[in-house]
């Protein structure tokens, strides 16, 4: 049982969100989403969410390539989350490339998926805003 993870916001989740987790699935048999909290996002990510944690994680949790929902609270948190859920694959996308690659000292794969490109949550809400 090859067991992924990936982390994120996927506030407003779009394709761009689904490309990423179905890619991400491909590469185990388990996929962990480690879902930014609201704390999180408001106090070290600087963005501040259309939908609260518990929606976006309930839309997540919806879609059938996702096998958990976790929270993700700090920047420091996933050292430990490789161990704690028995990670082999951390996936995120490359707009994050290389900054992640210390984790395979803790014997993780890492892989920086493309971005889907044209789609992100903040050119949704500037879209709407110029209707
Ligand atoms: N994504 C994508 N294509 C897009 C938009 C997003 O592939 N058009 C990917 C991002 O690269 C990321 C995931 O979808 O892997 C979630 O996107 P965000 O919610 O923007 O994630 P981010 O805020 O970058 O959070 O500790 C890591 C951070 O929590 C990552």
């Amino acid at each position: 049982m090859k067991r992924v993870i990936t982390y994120g916001t996927f506030d407003m989740l779009h394709y761009g969100h689904i490309n990423l987790l179905r890619r991400a699935k491909e590469l185990g048999d388990y996929l962990v989403v480690a879902l930014s909290t609201d704390k999180f996002n408001l106090e070290k990510k600087n963005k501040k969410c259309f939908f609260s944690y518990e929606q976006r994680k309930l839309l997540l949790e919806s879609i059938r390539f996702v096998d958990l929902v976790i929270p993700e609270e700090d920047w420091e948190q996933k050292k430990s989350d490789m161990h704690l859920y028995r990670i082999d694959t951390f996936v995120i996308g490359d707009d994050w490339k290389g900054k992640f690659d210390f984790l395979k000292d803790e014997g993780v794969e890492v892989v920086y998926l493309e971005r889907t490109p044209e789609i992100s949550t903040t050119q949704i809400k500037q879209d709407l805003k110029n209707k």
